[in-house]
């Protein structure tokens, strides 16, 4: 019987506690329980999906356990899809005023947000999960929830920006909650 519950505790890797507030919120609904490492990992040149691959399947090895992994981040049309696979970089120098002086002229505000988990264990090849969802740049930061550019992207079909909205609500259409519910549906099949 514990063996049964305990096979259902996933390790998530990550530096960012935001992320483990809402991964928690939408996998603990989805029967999953997920327990936190700051364990760092290398994160290689290459795609969001490159780096979720590598990422979860050294994590894996290292702590011998089951684990997951998420990189994301924010890609703006009118920027070439820029910040990209550097939003965490260009959040902490640029900042979301330096986006938004980017964009001063720019009148396509199209943006989507992604999100690629990983998943892996200490003996099996790397899974990944793709959760994306669309939106647009505000002119103006909005919003006291969420965290890094929530203030600044409005989602598609609402008026607010993730900013705006308390954890709950970006939970339940997110790319975090996308790419996690995927990855929920995959592994409840794994037995
Ligand atoms: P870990 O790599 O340790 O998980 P991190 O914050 O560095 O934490 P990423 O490498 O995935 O995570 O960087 C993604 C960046 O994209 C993140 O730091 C934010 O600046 C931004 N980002 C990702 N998801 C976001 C969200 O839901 N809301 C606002 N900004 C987000």
């Amino acid at each position: 019987m514990s063996e049964k519950i305990n096979s259902k505790i996933i390790t998530f890797i990550t530096g960012n506690p935001h992320k483990v507030k809402e991964a928690q919120g939408i996998l603990n609904n989805l029967g999953i329980s997920l327990e936190h490492a700051d364990l760092g990992y290398p994160e290689i040149q290459g795609d969001l999906e490159d780096v979720a691959l590598y990422g979860a399947q050294y994590a894996s090895r290292r702590l011998g356990k089951p684990v997951i992994v998420e990189d994301a981040g924010l890609f703006i049309k009118a920027l070439k899809w820029f910040p990209g696979t550097y939003s965490s970089y260009v959040q902490e120098t640029l900042g979301n005023k330096g986006i938004l002086k980017l964009m001063s002229d720019v009148e396509d505000r199209y943006a989507e947000f992604r999100s690629v988990v990983g998943y892996c264990t200490p003996k099996t090849e790397p899974e990944v999960f793709l959760g994306t969802v669309k939106g647009r740049i505000r002119y103006k930061e909005k919003g006291r929830y969420g965290f890094a550019y929530d203030p600044l992207f409005i989602p598609e079909g609402y008026d607010e920006s993730f900013g705006e909205l308390q954890r709950v609500e970006k939970n339940r259409f997110s790319h975090r909650r996308k790419s996690l519910e995927k990855f929920a549906l995959w592994y409840k099949d794994q037995g």
